[in-house]
């Protein structure tokens, strides 16, 4: 028999919802821009206008995403570029162990690099070969879909390479640092010693 796709307390709903906390971002090509920065190799900070970031070669991905809500939307086919792509571009410093994933308004998510550098991780352009729409995450949003889709960042802006971790926006707000949707870790209080920040 085939083994289950869908995690433990996972369902899949009717439709695609979508969901984030905030307002949708407006996208202007023209002042739109990709900061890396943090402990890059060089020291210095890298910075991507649109039409560079654009013309970055792209993958396609086809995976399924769960929100810790417990919907799980399946067989998503996402295309973008691969973050071996970025971190050849703009190299991290060989002590980087976290990625903290920035977006428009301040939201964030932090991963382990091996999350970030892992095959199945994309920074997304297109989903079903379509661009993303708005509400998606247009122009750029970052897919991690072995964790809880809070880590999948839309309208992503920057990332910064990290010598030490340090949580994001909801890894702050009592849910769980690795977010491993298999070991149903959903909230901070079932974090085993290292599984978070110092
Ligand atoms: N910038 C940003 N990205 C975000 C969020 C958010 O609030 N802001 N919400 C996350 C959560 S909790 C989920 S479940 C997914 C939802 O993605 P979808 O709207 O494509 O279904 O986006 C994630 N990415
Ligand atoms: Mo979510």
């Amino acid at each position: 028999m085939e083994e289950s796709r869908l995690p433990p307390g996972q369902y899949v709903p009717r439709g695609r919802p979508v969901i984030h906390y905030g307002r949708v971002p407006r996208f202007k090509p023209e002042t739109w821009d990709f900061k890396v920065f943090g402990a890059t190799a060089s020291g210095e900070e890298h910075c991507f206008t649109w039409s560079e970031f654009e013309s970055l070669p792209r993958v396609t991905r086809v995976a399924d995403f769960h929100c810790v809500t417990k919907f799980s939307l399946m067989a998503n086919e996402w295309r973008g570029v691969a973050p071996a792509t970025l971190m050849a571009a703009a190299p991290p410093d060989p002590g980087v162990s976290h990625v903290m994933i920035w977006a428009e308004y301040g939201y964030s998510a932090n991963l382990r690099m091996s999350d970030f550098a892992a095959p199945e991780t994309l920074f997304a352009m297109e989903l079903d070969e379509k661009p993303l729409s708005a509400e998606r995450g247009h122009p750029v949003r970052i897919v991690v879909p072995h964790l809880y889709a809070w880590k999948s960042v839309k309208w992503v802006r920057a990332i910064e390479y990290l010598l030490e971790d340090r949580r994001g926006f909801w890894e702050e707000r009592g849910y769980h640092n690795v977010a491993d949707p298999w070991r149903e870790q959903r909230y901070s209080y079932q974090e085993e010693p290292g599984e978070g920040p110092p």
